[in-house]
């Protein structure tokens, strides 16, 4: 078998509307759940606000203001020889209520004009459909994904974008990072999601899961139908997980702290509930209910290939006392590993862990679309942006990448490093908090110019995919 990645590998970076874009209310948007949230406490289900507290700050009004900049921005990318972008449409542009029969032109228009401008640079858009900014009358009218008229509003929002983008768009994803939906943490983000006290909170996960993987498997059957040629994959996040010591115990813990990855997982690459998912149904005693069709519909609703973020890894066990951060969930804390000023431990191996257990246990091609280090960058006073330790991070789990497709011939199709150009953080709604190849001079209180200003990594980067990341010298 020939080394190297493969010749076609997608390169590039990867964004999302409501933390990119801006323009909240141009064209006819409607309101998504992330313009009336202003980032950082929805690691915890609390009681939030449906509605735009006048006054206040929403870091994803303006965002970065690609809405505007999109052309200085694709140019930049472009510079950097990018292969691929990753990018989310905005549900709320599309359908600004969500519940409409008709799209909103104007909406789809200003993606007609960014997709176009990566085009003309041979630049492959990689679409998220739904990634952390469903319509907001979506959740307060309908009571959001617990109602199973969601399925059919994302089917007609996802079938109106591979009627408009058929032999344009060659790579989808349903939902950003699924399965967080079931975790502890952030079912506001992915679902919208506040429970309610009278609620029996593990029906309701099962039932709002259920209702996102059906609405998932008919976005793969309507997206095979319109655009055959298309390829269409779902997006998890990955926490590798290391059981604490060998204590079997430890084993069954970290084992039992990826059912609700494999939950989905599962079900988008096999088509149906297997044992992991109807244990953890049973270990958190909820119940949900299917309609005629559904199973037939999960199994016809088997995905091309299995998207995932990927930034650091956890240790579980019963025996963990200290903990640390990390993208949407808490884990134990590793004395081997080093971590982020976020205390998200950095773990490059723990990447090459993540695609060898994604591929042995799903066989299918596998599609790094996350992956980075959250970072505060300081601009030198001649203007530059010494980003070293950015590089480093990128360069280790690259190379543990190609270790992954070398030595152990698992199947990648891309990778897609998270906010090219800095952009809100999701986790904490921070500008600071930077992943990019290039500044963008904001601030947390929404100051600044918004000017880009490449940093030292744009360079290192663009060397890296012109050499098919056989070049990763600093
Ligand atoms: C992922 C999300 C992204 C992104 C990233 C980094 O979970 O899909 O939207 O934000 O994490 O997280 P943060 O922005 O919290 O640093």
């Amino acid at each position: 078998m020939s080394k190297g990645l493969r010749p076609d590998f997608l390169w590039g970076g990867a964004t999302a509307a409501n933390q990119f874009e801006g323009g909240y209310l141009e064209g006819g948007k409607g309101l998504s759940i992330d313009d009336v949230y202003k980032g950082g406490s929805a690691t915890v289900a609390r009681v939030i606000d449906d509605h735009i507290i006048e006054g206040d700050y929403y870091p994803s009004h303006e965002a970065v203001d690609f809405y505007h900049r999109y052309k200085e921005d694709i140019a930049l990318l472009a510079e950097m020889g990018f292969k691929c972008f990753r990018m989310s449409i905005a549900w709320t542009r599309i359908f600004p209520r969500g519940d409409e029969e008709e799209p909103n032109e104007e909406g789809l228009r200003f993606y007609d004009n960014v997709i176009n401008e990566l085009l003309k640079y041979n630049i492959e858009p990689v679409i998220t459909i739904s990634h952390y900014e469903m319509p907001l009358a979506l959740v307060k009218e309908y009571g959001s994904w617990r109602n199973r008229k969601l399925v059919e509003f994302f089917h007609r929002y996802s079938r109106v974008l591979f009627e408009r983008y058929k032999g344009k768009v060659k790579y989808w994803l349903t939902f950003n990072e699924v399965n967080c939906t079931l975790g502890v943490d952030r079912p506001y983000l992915q679902a919208g999601i506040v429970y309610r006290e009278d609620e029996n909170i593990s029906d309701v996960k099962l039932q709002i899961t259920h209702h996102l993987l059906v609405a998932s498997a008919l976005a793969v059957k309507e997206c095979r139908r319109i655009d055959p040629a298309a390829k269409i994959g779902c997006m998890l996040i990955y926490p590798t997980t290391y059981p604490h010591t060998c204590d079997p115990l430890d084993q069954i813990k970290a084992r039992d702290a990826m059912a609700t990855t494999y939950y989905y997982g599962d079900v988008y690459a096999r088509g149906r509930y297997t044992n992991i998912c109807k244990a953890y149904q049973e270990s958190i005693g909820g119940h949900f209910t299917m309609e005629p069709g559904d199973e037939e519909l999960l199994k016809e609703g088997i995905v091309d290939f299995i998207g995932f973020s990927y930034y650091s890894s956890r240790v579980e066990g019963v025996h963990v006392t200290e903990y640390t951060g990390g993208n949407m969930q808490r884990g134990g804390k590793n004395p081997y590993l080093k971590a982020t000023e976020w205390g998200w431990q950095i773990d490059p191996i723990g990447l090459r862990m993540a695609l060898n257990n994604l591929y042995d246990r799903y066989q299918l091609p596998l599609f790094i679309v996350e992956n980075g280090m959250g970072a505060v960058d300081k601009v030198e006073e001649d203007g530059s942006i010494i980003d070293d330790y950015r590089i480093a991070y990128l360069r280790a789990h690259i190379e543990a990448m190609k270790d992954a497709v070398e030595i152990d011939h698992v199947d990648l199709m891309g990778y897609t490093p998270w906010g090219p150009i800095d952009l809100v953080s999701a986790g904490t709604g921070e500008m600071k908090k930077r992943y990019g190849f290039v500044y963008v001079d904001k601030d947390d209180n929404g100051k600044g110019t918004l000017e880009r200003r490449k940093k030292k990594s744009f360079d290192w980067y663009k060397k890296v995919i012109a050499t098919n990341g056989e070049d990763l010298e600093n």
